[in-house]
C-alpha cells in the first residue's frame, strides 16, 4: 500500500512509522487509521528481521492531537459506533501485535493520540510530551478505549479525575502516574525507544511474543491470565530457542536465538 500520512523507514529491521499530518497535529483521520490498520495487519507481519515498531508523530509539536475534530461533524449514534468499532480493530491489532512496540511521544498526546500510545507495549516521553483525554470538553467521550486503558496504567482514581475535567498532564506527571516507561530530553524520544529495541532483540523473540499475549491476558475479558500463562510457559519450554538459552547459560556465552 502506498500510505498518504505515515512515513515507513525500515532500520535494520527497527521500523519508525510516523503520523505525517503534520499540519493538523498529526490528528488521526479516517485515511490515516486505515491506513494504520493496513500496516499492523498487512504489511508488518510480512516484513523480515522485524526486531520491533516505533511510532511517532511528525514535527516537534505533536505526537498525535486526536481523532481528527473536522470528520467528526458529519457523526452520528451509527456512525459513531461504526467509527469506535473500527477504531477499536486497530487498536487491538497494535496491542495484540507480536514484536514490541514502543510509542515515542514527541509533544502533544490527546485523546485518540493518547489511547494510540497507550495501545503500544511501552511509551518514551520527551520532556515536551503532554497527555490528555479532553473529549469531555467536546461532548463526547473516548472511543478508542481511553476509558478503558487509561484506568489499567494508572488507576481508577486519576484515570476518572483526568476523563472527567480533561486536564492535560506533563511527561514527569506521566511517569509518575506509570502512564510512560522514561521520559528523555525533547527529540531524544526515538533514540531511546530504539535502544530498548535493541535490547529486547537479544532476547528469546517466541518468549517476547509470550510475554505479549500474557500480558494482554490480564485484561481479556473471559480470559484466565494466570491458566494462559500456564499454557504459554509450555509452549515456551518446547522451543528450539529454549534449549539453546540453556545451553548458552551453562557454557556461559551469548545465546543465538532462531525465534523458533
Ligand atoms: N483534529 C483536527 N485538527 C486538529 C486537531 C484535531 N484533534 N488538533 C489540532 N488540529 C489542527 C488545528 O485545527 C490547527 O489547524 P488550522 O487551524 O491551522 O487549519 C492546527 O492543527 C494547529 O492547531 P492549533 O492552532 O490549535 O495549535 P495550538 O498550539 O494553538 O494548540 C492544541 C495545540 C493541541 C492544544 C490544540 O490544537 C487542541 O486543543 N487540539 C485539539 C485537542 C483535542 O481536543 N484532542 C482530542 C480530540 S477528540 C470516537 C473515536 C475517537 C475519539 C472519540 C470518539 N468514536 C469512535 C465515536 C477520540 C476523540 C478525540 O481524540
Amino acid at each position: 500500500m502506498n500510505y498518504e500520512n505515515l512515513l515507513v523507514q525500515n532500520e535494520d529491521g527497527i521500523v519508525i512509522l510516523t503520523v505525517n499530518r503534520e499540519k493538523a497535529l498529526n490528528a488521526l483521520n479516517t485515511q490515516t487509521m486505515l491506513e494504520l490498520k493496513h500496516f499492523f495487519t498487512e504489511d508488518a507481519p510480512k516484513i523480515e528481521g522485524l526486531k520491533g515498531i516505533i511510532i511517532t508523530g511528525a514535527g516537534e509539536k505533536a505526537f498525535v492531537a486526536g481523532a481528527d475534530i473536522k470528520e467528526f461533524l458529519q457523526l452520528d449514534a451509527e456512525k459513531g459506533r461504526e467509527m469506535a468499532a473500527r477504531g477499536h480493530e486497530v487498536f487491538f491489532a497494535i496491542e495484540r501485535f507480536p514484536k514490541p512496540v514502543i510509542a515515542a511521544v514527541n509533544g502533544f498526546a490527546l485523546g485518540g493520540g493518547c489511547e494510540l500510545a497507550m495501545a503500544c507495549h511501552l511509551r518514551i516521553a520527551g520532556e515536551k510530551a503532554r497527555f490528555g483525554q479532553p473529549e469531555v470538553n467536546l461532548g463526547i467521550i473516548p472511543g478508542y478505549g481511553g476509558t478503558q486503558r487509561l484506568v489499567h496504567y494508572i488507576g481508577r482514581t486519576k484515570a476518572m479525575e483526568l476523563l472527567m475535567t480533561a486536564d492535560m498532564i506533563d511527561a514527569q506527571q506521566a511517569l509518575d502516574l506509570g502512564l510512560v516507561n522514561h521520559v528523555v530530553a525533547a527529540g531524544e524520544e526515538v533514540t531511546k525507544a530504539k535502544e530498548l529495541l535493541q535490547k529486547i532483540a537479544g532476547k528469546g523473540p517466541v518468549a517476547i511474543q509470550k510475554v505479549i499475549e500474557c500480558v494482554n491476558a490480564c485484561f481479556e475479558d473471559g480470559v484466565n491470565g494466570f491458566d494462559y500463562e500456564v499454557k504459554a510457559f509450555g509452549e515456551t519450554t518446547a522451543t528450539e530457542d529454549f534449549k539453546e538459552g540453556a545451553a548458552a547459560f551453562i557454557k556461559k556465552r551469548k545465546p543465538n536465538f532462531k525465534g523458533k
